[in-house]
């Protein structure tokens, strides 16, 4: 079944210049982009977007992390887009990653890793929604 999911190529992977890179890997993998925008998050959008784990030790650095220079956002589209994107991505831990994942190529630790993935339907709606208007999109 045809599903969409949110994606976020972080700073670090935008900074090294691995944004152009990054694109290619889910595009082969025949996901298709139905959006996509470069910005520069806000400490408000990263606080809002990162809200669920507000309570977590990490919060403050990740929001930090997220603010820390613009970031690629996009809306991907295919057969059970959610799980495939973020088998493409491989586990949070890049240390962990295996080649020829995103994060095994160009994710450096577990903060520093490169992309972000919607882990479910339910999310990734909401995370649609937190960044891109109807307006926004191909269809
Ligand atoms: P994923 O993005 O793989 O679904 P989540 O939802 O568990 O992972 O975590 C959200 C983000 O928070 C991760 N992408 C990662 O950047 C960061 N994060 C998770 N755990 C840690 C940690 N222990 N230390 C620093 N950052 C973390």
């Amino acid at each position: 079944m045809s599903e969409r999911t949110f994606s976020i190529i972080k700073p670090d992977a935008v900074a090294a210049g691995n944004a152009g890179n990054i694109i290619q890997m889910i595009t082969n993998a025949g996901l298709t982009y139905k959006a996509m925008k470069l910005l520069h998050m806000s400490q408000a959008q990263a606080e809002g977007f990162y809200a669920v784990h507000k309570e977590r030790p990490f919060y403050g650095e990740l929001v930090e992390f997220m603010t820390s220079g613009p970031v690629v956002v996009g809306v991907l589209e295919g057969d059970n887009a959610i799980a495939r994107y973020r088998d493409l991505m491989g586990p949070t831990n890049s240390t962990e990653a295996p080649k020829g994942t995103i994060r095994g190529e160009y994710g450096s630790d577990i903060q520093n890793n490169a992309v972000h993935g919607s882990d479910a339907p339910e999310t990734a709606k909401q995370e649609v929604n937190y960044f891109f208007t109807k307006e926004e999109f191909i269809d």
